[in-house]
């Protein structure tokens, strides 16, 4: 067994251990690196038996499960390319079972950014001239909204929270700031101070849950809380296999706790007595706090998470979870 797996180990190593990093960050791009490890599995191995390939796929679906615990689209990359894989029959040749593991992976890849593109479309029909939006961290999602609406020729003007500890702000600055946008970075904690100038906030994300709540980047929740004291509206950019299926049968979307270094020097923090640090990269913002979803299937309120669910996977138990039986998940019309 061993063996099989140790043709696609390095590659598929590497794309583990920088999605740990945060190398390779944000939602999507993490679903669809780890299902581009999966085609690369795929790919090199070894196995001369569908049973083998199907467990080369499982010990890197696996791997890939265990980098980042947060962002949905990750487990729900997998599943899209191992339902295919599963249910396919075992009865056939290795190599037709390898095609259906690569056309999968292939065709998740495709339409992951296929549906960031539509969701340019479509958010970018919600920004006018002259508005002021405000963004948190750095979500491929909401700057294709920006990006799309800016190229067609709306003039406004983007406020990015700089986004400690890790500072994806400055990425958004500089994404946006390249097509030409006008950005104003600020302090994460100067957001409630700008908020009666800034006329809609725009943000990703990493879960959506089955009673609409957005999981996202530490601070998210502030921010919707300051927009809601102000009567900002907040809009959320995300793909379809952003939303948990997971939460319809109560489980809950698990918070990353990273590493206290990212917010003190541990010298820094030895000479401190009794105090300790606790650095979770995502909150929770409850559905009251949000306007709407844009997806790339339209726009939906975040009360209607749940069908958009229902609409995807179907009836489901926890165990046909556990095992990728998962359906229709961004199968295109
Ligand atoms: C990134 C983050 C982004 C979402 C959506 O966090 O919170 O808002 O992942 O991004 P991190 P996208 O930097 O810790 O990964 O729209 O690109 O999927």
């Amino acid at each position: 067994m061993v063996a099989t797996l140790l043709a696609s180990a390095p590659e598929v190593q590497q794309i583990a251990a920088e999605i740990k990093e945060m190398k390779i960050r944000g939602a999507g791009e993490i679903a669809r690196s780890a299902v581009q490890a999966l085609l690369i599995t795929a790919k090199t191995s070894k196995a001369n038996t569908t049973d083998e390939l199907i467990r080369d796929l499982d010990a890197t679906a696996k791997l890939l499960l265990n980098t980042r615990p947060t962002a949905v689209s990750l487990p729900n990359g997998i599943r899209y390319v191992m339902h295919r894989i599963t249910s396919a029959s075992r009865d056939g040749s290795v190599e037709n079972l390898r095609a259906v593991a690569v056309n999968s992976a292939e065709d998740f890849i495709a339409n992951s950014r296929l549906a960031i593109k539509k969701i340019g479309e479509i958010g970018s029909k919600r920004i006018v001239d002259g508005d002021k939006i405000l963004t948190h961290c750095n979500s491929s999602a909401a700057l294709e909204i920006m990006k799309q609406a800016w190229k067609q020729g709306k003039k406004f003007e983007v406020t990015a929270t700089e986004t400690r500890p890790r500072l994806q702000g400055r990425l958004t600055a500089k994404e946006l700031g390249d097509v030409g946008i006008p950005v104003r970075m600020i302090l994460d904690d100067a957001a409630r101070f700008f908020m009666n100038r800034i006329d809609k906030v725009l943000v990703g994300a990493d879960a959506i849950t089955a009673n609409g709540a957005l999981v996202n980047k530490i601070g998210t929740s502030l921010i919707a809380l300051a927009a809601h004291e102000a009567r900002t509206r907040v809009f959320v950019a995300a793909e379809t296999y952003k939303f948990s299926p997971e939460t319809m049968i109560g489980e809950l979307i698990e918070i990353e706790d990273r590493d206290p270094s990212e917010v003190i020097a541990p010298d820094d923090l030895k000479r401190m007595q009794n105090t300790t640090v606790r650095n979770p990269a995502f909150d929770v913002t409850p559905p009251e706090y949000l306007d709407l979803i844009i997806t790339e299937k339209g726009i939906i309120p975040p009360q209607a998470a749940v069908l958009m669910i229902q609409e995807q996977y179907g009836s489901f138990s926890s165990e046909e979870l556990g095992q990728y039986h998962v359906v229709h998940l961004l199968e295109q019309e």
